[in-house]
């Protein structure tokens, strides 16, 4: 018995509650808790049977993660559990709030689980690049069979209470959990129904040990989605020993997995992540305490491509949300496409069949600023020109009511010019959001210079509440995505005048594990954009503005720096392209060379990483994670590189500011000198995790 974990008699029922905020996650402290209570337990004549349940918020999260990567503590979690299976009394875990990780396999090596009725279960560990480690692959396909338990392991995601009861992994669900718990005891007790151990239970084994096609299966469809992930494929195997070894083996092997995903640097990376997400919702700068303010509200100016997946991201999580357009015409195409996207969704499965309605419900689609005046927050989505974002401006500070958060979804003006329009700067922010904004993650937060302390902290928090991720960024030009970006949007346009394909710096950047490269990237965007704005500033890229001449915009026209064919969006290398390249190379003079996919990828990503030393030392960002948790989350950087300031640090400072400083000399560029703070941290031999502090409040 300690602190966190005590033993309590009620009569016959022994009950053990975890208490060890905030998700009593099952630090040393604790499974050393659990292990003594249990034993006293056991031990005591009076107790008949034994209760584990949780206070606070929810049941045992899973392991403590911080402790991951130290010297470990006995006991060990799997001392734990063989008290808890070969208890001579009934062992029922009681259930709340989340049942996670080894908090699920906790439950799992208790003989009965009871769960309340809003409990989540699962077994999340592939998402922090690790898998069950604690008899998780093993006992959940015996508790559920293969093809759930595959579902659960290799994708990661919870299952409900109720799923949990169909599936046989829980046997009741109760009201409370102590209570519920308890009256589940008597029950067992009265009924002197059997222990039972998942270990010894194979009969949910049998279907899939006679054809292994119902575990293949399973386990193809949920890696569909996991190229350059070792954990899923890893957990796989192990829920494939549970079919084809006895418990013990099984229990070995799993545990030899896990000792090598624990220290891989993919799970390093997932769970510097983890992390730092959750810190880049903590804004710095702020005063302790500081409220968000009440949005039951949210006005959404322009019907857009934006406007609309940022309205649908507020129906999803339950806000009702007035769309404002300046036209019928407009506003009819935008409630159009939301309406189009949700049916889409529903026919796939991804939301209940009523849920287009109900989400449409909550959108009200209007003409005229005048209608904001009931919102509590504004987002203003329309066309990314200073002067119209002004003139919205304008009219919000006329319409909008006192205390409204007024934000702007611009992706690079400036946030501080804006609010000067207004009469009430410290309400106005930017709230930069990713296409497509109902799918992607990330939401720039950007803080301007008035910016009233819980205005921020209103954004902040509205984001979670839409299932976003916020990280809170400084105005600059692009602010900090987009910023990093463009470095490497200008290396990629360098790349090509030096002898590189559109297709090998691609492949190189895909095969590093992002979703695109900078060229398929700039065809789905469209090349006419970049090409008439440097038309209108005198600016020439030879290469693009041939292409565009040309008349191959992009995905739009079927052929950009790529050919598409058949309306399919799969980029298609392009004899015509190289032949184009070739001759601007000539007209200009210049003779391309052979580049390696090593130097492809130093240039690709070196400078991008530079420019985030660059926007750390401004301020602009306070944390490297934030950085991390933008292109996590807005880029779709893979996640198990941690993110480019993560990577930076992986690959080291020093390396990566020597090699900015020879691709400065040797293209000529004095842009990719390394800056001061990359220079100063590789001479010092540190790295951006050693910023304890935020480098400067942004
Ligand atoms: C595992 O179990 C391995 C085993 O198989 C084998 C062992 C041998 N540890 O997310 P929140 C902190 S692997 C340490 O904002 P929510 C978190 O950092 C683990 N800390 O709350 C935050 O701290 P702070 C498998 C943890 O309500 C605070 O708790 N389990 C842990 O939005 C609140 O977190 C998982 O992967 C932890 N395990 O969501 C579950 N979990 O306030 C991971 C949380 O200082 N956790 N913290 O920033 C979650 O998914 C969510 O935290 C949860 C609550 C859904 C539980």
């Amino acid at each position: 018995m300690n602190d966190k974990v005590k033993l309590d008699r009620h009569g016959v029922i022994g009950v053990i509650t975890v208490n060890s905020p905030p998700v009593n996650a099952l630090s040393a402290a604790v499974r050393g808790g659990i292990l003594e209570c249990m034993k006293r337990a056991i031990a005591d004549p009076e107790v008949k049977a034994i209760v584990l349940t949780c206070g606070g918020r929810t049941f045992i999260a899973g392991a403590d993660i911080t402790e991951f990567g130290k010297s470990p503590k006995s006991p060990d979690l799997d001392e734990v559990l063989t008290v808890i299976e070969n208890s001579p009394k009934p062992i029922i875990a009681a259930i709340h709030g989340t049942a996670l990780g080894g908090g699920l396999e906790v439950a799992l090596a208790c003989h009965y689980r009871v769960a309340t009725k809003d409990a989540k279960l699962g077994l999340p560990e592939v998402k922090l690049g690790l898998l069950p480690g604690a008899g998780g692959t093993q006992r959940l396909p015996r508790a559920v069979g293969p093809e759930l338990a595959v579902k659960m392991i290799v994708g990661g995601d919870p299952i409900s209470a109720e799923v949990a009861l169909k599936n046989g992994l829980i046997e009741e669900i109760v009201e409370g959990p102590a209570a519920g718990g308890e009256s589940f005891a008597r029950k067992v007790l009265d009924e002197k129904r059997p222990l039972r151990r998942l270990r010894d239970d194979d009969h949910k084994l049998q279907a899939a040990k006679a054809d292994r096609s119902i575990f293949t299966n399973a386990v193809a469809s949920m890696t569909k989605k996991s190229r350059g992930l070792e954990a899923p494929f890893a957990a796989a195997d192990a829920v494939g020993c549970a079919i084809d070894l006895p418990f013990d083996e099984g229990l070995g092997k799993e545990r030899e997995a896990f000792l090598k995903l624990v220290s891989s640097d993919q799970s390093k990376a997932q769970r510097h992540a983890f992390f730092a997400e959750r810190e880049a919702a903590k804004v710095s700068g702020i005063p302790e305490g500081t409220k968000p303010r009440n949005v039951d509200r949210v006005a959404i100016i322009g019907a857009g491509t934006m406007g609309g997946g940022i309205a649908m991201s507020f129906a999803n999580a339950g806000i009702p949300v007035t769309l404002i357009e300046t036209g019928a015409e407009q506003l009819k195409r935008g409630m159009g496409v939301m309406q189009k996207n949700y049916e889409a969704t529903a026919a796939r499965g991804g939301i209940a069949a009523d849920a287009p309605a109900k989400r449409m419900a909550l959108i009200t689609g209007v003409v005229g600023l005048e209608n904001a005046r009931d919102a509590d927050l504004v987002i203003e989505a329309v066309f990314e020109t200073m002067a119209v974002k002004k003139e919205v401006f304008t009219a919000l500070d006329k319409f909008a009511k006192p205390g409204a958060v007024l934000a702007s979804n611009t992706s690079y003006l400036n946030i501080d010019e804006i609010a000067k329009v207004t009469n009430r700067p410290q309400d106005v922010l930017g709230m930069h959001f990713f296409s497509p904004a109902n799918v992607m993650k990330l939401c720039e937060i950007v803080r301007a210079a008035k910016t009233a302390p819980d205005a921020l902290a209103t954004a902040v928090s509205i984001a979670r509440k839409i299932a976003k991720v916020p990280a809170v960024v400084g105005v600059c030009d692009g602010f900090v995505g987009n910023r990093m970006l463009a470095q490497r949007i200008q290396e990629s346009d360098k790349l090509l005048f030096e002898g590189a394909l559109p297709q090998q710096v691609d492949a190189v950047v895909t095969k590093f594990g992002m979703p695109m490269g900078p060229f398929a990237m700039g065809d789905l965007a469209g090349l006419d954009i970049g090409w008439r704005s440097r038309k209108d500033r005198g600016i020439k890229s030879e290469i693009e503005d041939a292409l565009c001449e040309a008349g191959r915009f992009g995905q739009k026209t079927g052929k950009g720096y790529y050919k598409y064919e058949g309306g399919s969006r799969a980029p298609i290398p392009d004899p015509e392209v190289e032949k184009l390249i070739d001759e601007t190379l000539t007209r200009l003079g210049r003779k391309g060379r052979a580049i390696s996919d090593e130097e492809i990828l130093e240039r690709m990503m070196y400078p991008m990483i530079n420019e985030g030393a660059r926007i750390l030392q401004e301020g602009i960002a306070t944390r490297p994670g934030d950085i991390d948790v933008i292109w996590l989350y807005g880029y779709g950087w893979p996640i198990y590189r941690g993110g480019p300031m993560f990577y930076a640090d992986q690959v080291g400072l020093k390396h990566i500011a020597d090699r900015l400083a020879y691709y400065a000399k040797e293209t000529g560029d004095p842009s990719l000198e390394p800056a001061p703070l990359l220079g100063r941290l590789a001479a010092e031999g540190g790295s951006f995790a050693s910023l304890t502090r935020p480098v400067k409040a942004v």
